[in-house]
């Protein structure tokens, strides 16, 4: 039981905070939807960085960035000893993102924090407010990079080498473009006490259940695959079928069968081609080459195991009959990952105390909170999407379910921050 069970945040003043981030790489749509693009380490994503800073250091935080760009700022607790209870998620959007994916569990963190600051309230542990680089794995891969690093999951050189999808640049050098390349070494040399992450759902569940608040039992395991398909590029007009090595047909064969493949396996399988570039990609000539990305995903490891077999023999079956080559590059692999049931059950029992609906469920997207798993008790409160949307502008949270989320997360980090 926390030990300030009446006290609520202030949801205007996140509603607030939340919109003044949303200002940053701003996008507008047809229909009045105000989404964000805010790619990891582009000029967009170093000025929310620089307002969140900003907040961060008006709140008295001490601020800490790290060799690769994750920031952390601390509010002393009554225990110098004692590891700090974390929050966070990440500021960085896809390219047609929302005001809510990542910039909600950042900046309610910041509300959490002024809230207990308003009230004089010290926790016995620190608590530290946290954004890790490049959540979303959009512009570099794989995603939820910052993290993986933070954890030990992955080498800082490793990650500092990585190329960006889209133009190729070197993500330290990015970093180090944008001023965020920092003097606190990675991996954490202190591991939180606890970590609790704050989201959107980004499906449809909650609002089709008319839930308030999701209790987060897990993360789906993820499989992403680079596809680079070399036929023979020739003109559109004079070159028979039957002499045809087409990267086009191969791609839109797998783009069809792994929608298959997911059909056919039911379940939590899903499967997704985002991005397919086609070279030269003109009207009238047979491509030379195309590189594609598949996305699979389970909940359960051997089923996403055997979901990539069917995938792999697919392509090494289209490979011989079209008389192409493929080469497969894996951009991001993690298995499924179960939270700490003690954190799911302080998740759930706060939200029904605070007179939440709620339901346990796993996350289809990843979180930096399954590479914060690795390392301490996590868990995450999920707030429902309006038609289950978002990686799209018109993502939507409404503010009273932003304000249950937060109110929920306030409790929580309240009794595992003096427990
Ligand atoms: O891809 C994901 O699930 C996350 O948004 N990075
Ligand atoms: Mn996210
Ligand atoms: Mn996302």
């Amino acid at each position: 039981m926390s030990s300030h069970p009446d006290l609520r945040v202030d949801g205007e003043r996140l509603w607030a905070r939340l919109a003044a981030l949303g200002e940053i790489g701003a996008v507008h749509g047809a229909n009045g939807e105000r989404g964000n693009a805010r790619l990891a380490l582009s000029d967009a994503d170093r000025d929310g960085r620089d307002l969140v800073v900003g907040w961060m250091r008006d709140l008295g935080l001490a601020i800490e960035i790290d060799a690769v760009g994750n920031v952390v700022g601390t509010r002393p607790g009554s225990d110098p000893a004692a590891a700090p209870v974390m929050v966070g998620s990440h500021i960085d959007t896809v390219r047609t993102g929302g005001w809510f994916d990542g910039n909600l569990g950042v900046l309610g963190g910041l509300e959490v924090v002024e809230t207990l600051a308003q009230h004089d309230i010290v926790t016995r542990h620190p608590i530290s407010v946290a954004f890790f680089t490049n959540e979303e794995g959009a512009r570099f891969q794989p995603d939820m990079l910052g993290s993986l690093v933070y954890v030990g999951g992955m080498g800082l050189e490793d990650a500092l080498d990585v190329r960006a999808a889209d133009d190729g640049a070197r993500l330290g050098d990015e970093l180090a473009r944008i001023g965020y390349a920092g003097s606190t070494p990675c991996p954490t040399a202190v591991a939180p006490h606890a970590y609790v992450e704050l989201h959107i759902e980004q499906g449809p569940v909650l609002e089709d259940e008319g839930i308030t608040i999701g209790a987060v039992t897990g993360v789906q395991g993820i499989s992403w695959t680079e596809l680079t398909i070399s036929g023979q590029s020739a003109h559109a007009g004079t070159t028979p079928m039957r002499l045809r090595r087409d990267p086009g047909y191969v791609a839109a064969a797998i783009n069809t069968g792994v929608r298959a493949i997911a059909t056919q396996m039911g379940g939590t399988q899903v499967a997704t081609v985002g991005r397919c570039e086609f070279h030269p990609n003109l009207v009238n000539v047979v491509p030379a080459t195309v590189t594609m990305t598949v996305d699979l995903r389970n909940t359960d490891e051997m089923l996403l195991q055997q979901a990539e077999s069917v995938f792999g023999a697919l392509c090494e079956q289209l490979a011989a009959e079209e008389g192409v080559t493929i080469e497969r590059r894996t951009l991001a692999r993690f298995e499924p990952v179960e939270f700490d049931a003690s954190m799911v059950d302080l998740v759930e029992a706060t939200a029904r105390r605070l007179g939440h609906s709620t339901m346990r469920m796993p996350s289809g997207a990843g979180h930096d909170a399954q590479m914060l798993a690795r390392v301490c008790p996590t868990s995450m409160v999920f707030v429902p999407s309006v038609n289950g949307l978002s990686h799209n502008i018109a993502e939507y949270t409404s503010p009273a379910d932003i304000t249950a989320g937060a109110d929920v997360l306030l409790q929580v980090v309240l009794a595992a921050a003096n427990g």
